[in-house]
């Protein structure tokens, strides 16, 4: 499920004027392969309406849609999986409301945290913030690139890079064990987001090639 490179999320307040499902249908057009809605400042009902639009043009698209926060949301739309924090409903106990099929994301700030996720059986983690990131106010200090060369090296599970991260931190990244990248505002702040879906990509080939 993430077997693939970038990790888009939403936030309208930074798309420069586009609505979520805009932002959305862009990013499955450059070929973005899992998506998250992640929306703070709207009401419920808002929120399911958008989930529900974006699911069903990511389930045409064939592309994997995890809903923010909001288990409830997820649910009543039928979205692929929920993105929970260190202090929402215990990750256990969200696994007995969404059942065994659903992907459970959870975010982690250190290795006792990452630890503990793999034990309460959550699919993916969240591994950050890498960098200093203005897009999320309740956000801790930067857990810096030694988090992220410990999870690469001890944790099993699929991990996704999370936090302040641009185009130019890609490289360094991926030479520490990074394979899928989050990005909120490097995304959705483009002008032109297959451009920088496109460049982004660009960087992980260099890489590669140049081994
Ligand atoms: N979780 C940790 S940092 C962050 C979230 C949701 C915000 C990332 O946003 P950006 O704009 O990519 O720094
Ligand atoms: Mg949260």
């Amino acid at each position: 499920m993430l077997n693939t490179d970038i990790y888009a999320i939403t936030a309208e307040q930074y798309s420069l004027g586009r609505t979520n499902i805009e932002v959305v249908q862009e990013l499955v057009a450059a070929g973005v392969k899992i998506i998250q809605y992640r929306e703070k400042e709207k009401k419920k009902l808002y929120k399911f309406q958008e989930c529900q639009e974006i699911r069903a043009i990511t389930r045409a698209a064939g592309v994997t849609f995890i809903v923010n926060d909001d288990l409830d949301v997820a649910l009543a739309v039928k979205a692929d999986g929920v993105h929970i924090g260190q202090e929402d409903l215990p990750a256990e106990q969200v696994r007995r409301l969404v059942g065994k099929e659903m992907i459970i994301g959870l975010s982690t700030h250190s290795p006792e945290q990452a630890r503990a996720a793999v034990k309460q059986g959550v699919d993916y983690i969240g591994v950050g913030p890498v960098f200093a990131t203005n897009t999320k106010k309740d956000v801790c200090a930067p857990v810096g690139l030694g988090y992220l060369e410990y999870v690469a090296k001890h944790i099993d599970i699929p991990f996704v890079v999370i936090g302040g991260i641009k185009e130019h931190h890609i490289l360094e990244l991926h030479q520490k064990g990074a394979t899928c990248f989050a990005m909120i505002t490097e995304i959705v702040e483009s002008q032109d987001i297959a451009k920088k879906i496109k460049s982004i990509r660009g960087k992980l080939l260099d890489n590669r090639y140049s081994g």
